[in-house]
């Protein structure tokens, strides 16, 4: 019986409860969270594990006058459940539903966009001095977990903020987890600091006594935090967050809401950046998480009972990938493999397991592990780093500056290109071909299936300069393509010969492709199908000889237009001066893409076979064949 939730639908009826209370509801959330996400899928141990510290942090500041910038965002649950959107939950990362990520449009308690990593201190500093030059009194609060503290971005705004003199506030939630193990000579800080319990109490006593006391409150508390310091120093030889100029309060343990209320309140009446370490355990409260909190931090729908996935998990580009970059490492001992935080979801936890001196983990840390692979690669090693698309996108200066100017032989796979589905607009992997399409010195190919992927990677490694190898979230499609031609550099593949309208694809819509020559098979149009294979360089010289004998040309893509392989189509076209040719070009137009299944995401873009089949627009140019 949800006796308590049930009282509580926004933030002023949870300020209302007492402790007891709040304890029975934080029992409460944790079950509709569960409930929700064993059906949904999305982040589960992670939002099991800020139940408490999501309830103190709403009862304590005056939200939304007060600003919580949730870092990455995939803990954000609670914080839904308590602004307003508990009778949303169903619709989590559904299609028109809620995000599973922080939306300034879905509510204003949201008061930041966030999804990927580290972004979060920088955000409330910026929110802070602008208080501050406004003259308005509301605090701002970053909350990032010991995961996202090893991302660049968090350490730059540390060291901006610690001098910033701002009254800023950010809560280290730390639970020795980013998706696996924190890794990196931070966690050896944090773990010393987080068996100093005795400071925690001395810290938030010393200053609930002092300032009850009127009028010499405020200068006993700076006496007392001198002292205070003093002692620390003695005890934690670099009392680290302190030196840099933030008053460090904690470790607090997690889970217990009246000492997070108690330090809150402490923490509202400090000048300056507050750094507030808070102590939680990822999954919390569902054994199978707690045990498991990897496997649980971002799931699929799954049996509670027993914690298993409903639909069994079959082979996906990511396994393949890694089985077979294993393959290659193990035959030429020059390949090493680097990851950023992801070496599950990049397929890489067998590599790791079988050569784990030649796998590099470093970190939410993409502009350091592509710097990193560039001097791997300068000093004669064949660094393959493996990347989701969209968080490539903040390591960019390194694959230019670091990568293709010296043109050093990097493998930079990237997983989870194209759509990725209910993750929403900041984990679509759309603009990778776009980004990178327009680098010299860059290599850019993706199969259209298992087997391409590793003939792709086998030439990759081979190649003596920086190669992109995209290929999407999952499994490959239902298609069995009757040939899998060797890979030859900047060779594309016919797949069917036709003579009235040329298809060219890339990576997984290259299915697409046969599935829409099908369809117009049925309309009595005859279609060529060619495999790109490389976006960069073009295979002009095969696509333009279809082109000249079809005069009807369209590109399917699973990437932003503008700069993809459409983009390349028409400037061959053009280059070529092939007249009177109808060209037409599908992929995401000018777009962030919602959350939402792929299939659905896709369809609603144009872009499942039948849409564009049926689209007028190249019927009406067929018609006049
Ligand atoms: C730039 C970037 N890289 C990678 C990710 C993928 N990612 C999402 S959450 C996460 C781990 C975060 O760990 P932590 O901040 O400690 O939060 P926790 O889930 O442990 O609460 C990672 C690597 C991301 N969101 N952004």
């Amino acid at each position: 019986m949800e006796e308590v939730l049930n009282r509580v639908n926004n933030v002023k009826d949870l300020r209302k409860l007492n402790i007891k209370e709040k304890q029975k509801l934080a029992d409460e959330i944790r079950e509709l969270i569960l409930k929700t996400v064993s059906k949904t899928g999305g982040h589960l141990a992670s939002n099991l594990g800020v139940v408490e510290l999501t309830i103190a942090l709403h009862s304590v500041f005056k939200t939304p006058r007060d600003s919580i910038i949730w870092d990455v965002g995939h803990q954000t649950y609670v914080h839904k459940i308590l602004t307003g959107r508990k009778d949303k939950m169903d619709t989590l990362r559904q299609l028109n539903g809620i995000a599973g990520f922080p939306k300034t449009s879905e509510s204003e308690f949201d008061c930041f966009n966030t999804g990927h990593s580290s972004t979060s201190i920088s955000v409330a500093l910026g929110m802070a001095r602008a208080n501050k030059l406004a003259n308005i009194n509301n605090k701002v609060i970053a909350v990032i977990g010991d995961g996202a503290l090893t991302g660049g971005m968090a350490q730059e705004a540390l060291n901006d903020a610690g001098a910033s003199n701002t009254d800023v506030t950010v809560i280290l939630n730390d639970n020795e987890m980013s998706i696996s193990k924190n890794v990196g000579g931070m966690t050896y800080f944090l773990s010393k600091l987080r068996t100093k319990k005795f400071y925690t109490r001395t810290n938030a006593r010393i200053k609930m006594v002092t300032q009850k006391i009127p009028g010499v409150g405020k200068y006993i508390v700076r006496i007392a935090q001198k002292i205070k310091r003093g002692i620390k120093q003695v005890f934690i030889k670099k009392m680290y967050y302190e030196d840099i100029g933030f008053t460090y309060l904690g470790p607090v343990d997690g889970h217990d809401i009246e000492k997070l209320e108690s330090v809150f309140k402490t923490s509202k009446s400090i000048k300056g950046p507050v750094l507030i370490h808070v102590v939680t355990k990822k999954g919390k409260g569902y054994k199978i998480a707690e045990e498991n909190p990897d496997k649980f931090h971002s799931t699929s729908s799954f049996n509670i009972e027993t914690g298993k996935p409903v639909k069994e998990k079959k082979d996906d580009y990511a396994k393949v990938f890694g089985n077979k970059l294993l393959e290659l490492a193990k035959k030429d001992d020059k390949i090493v493999a680097v990851s950023a935080a992801m070496i599950d979801g990049t397929g890489l936890k067998e590599f790791k397991k079988q050569l784990p001196n030649r796998i590099f983990d470093v970190g939410i840390a993409e502009q350091h592990a592509l710097g990193m692979a560039a001097g791997l690669a300068k000093n004669g090693f064949k660094p393959v780093v493996s990347i989701y698309s969209s968080f490539y996108q903040r390591a960019y200066d390194q694959v230019i500056h670091d990568i293709c100017i010296q043109n050093l032989p990097v493998v930079m796979c990237v997983d989870r290109a194209g759509i990725v589905g209910n993750d929403g607009e900041t984990h679509q992997g759309i603009f990778d071909m776009a980004f990178f399409s327009i680098i010299p010195n860059i290599t850019i190919m993706a199969p259209k299936n298992f087997e391409e992927l590793e003939k792709m990677l086998e030439e990759a490694v081979l190649l003596n300069s920086p190669v992109v190898i995209r290929y999407p979230r999952g499994g490959e499609g239902e298609t069995k393509f009757e040939k899998c031609d060797n890979v030859e550099l900047g060779k594309a593949e016919i797949l069917k010969e036709g003579k009235d309208l040329t298809i060219v694809a890339i990576g997984k819509m290259v299915e697409r492709a046969m599935e829409v020559s099908n369809l117009l098979k049925e309309q009595g149009i005859d279609c060529e199908v060619i495999n790109a294979r490389f976006l960069k360089p073009l295979d002009t010289c095969t696509i333009e000889t279809s082109i000249r004998k079809t005069r009807n040309v369209i590109s399917i893509e699973d990437g932003i237009l503008r700069g993809g392989l459409g983009t390349s189509i028409n400037e061959l076209i053009n280059e070529s001066k092939i007249d009177g040719v109808h060209m037409k070009a599908y992929g995401y137009d000018d777009i962030f893409v919602q959350h939402g299944s792929v299939a659905e995401l896709e369809k609603l873009n144009g872009l499942d076979a039948k849409s564009i089949a049926l689209s007028i627009q190249i019927l009406e140019k067929l018609s006049e064949l």
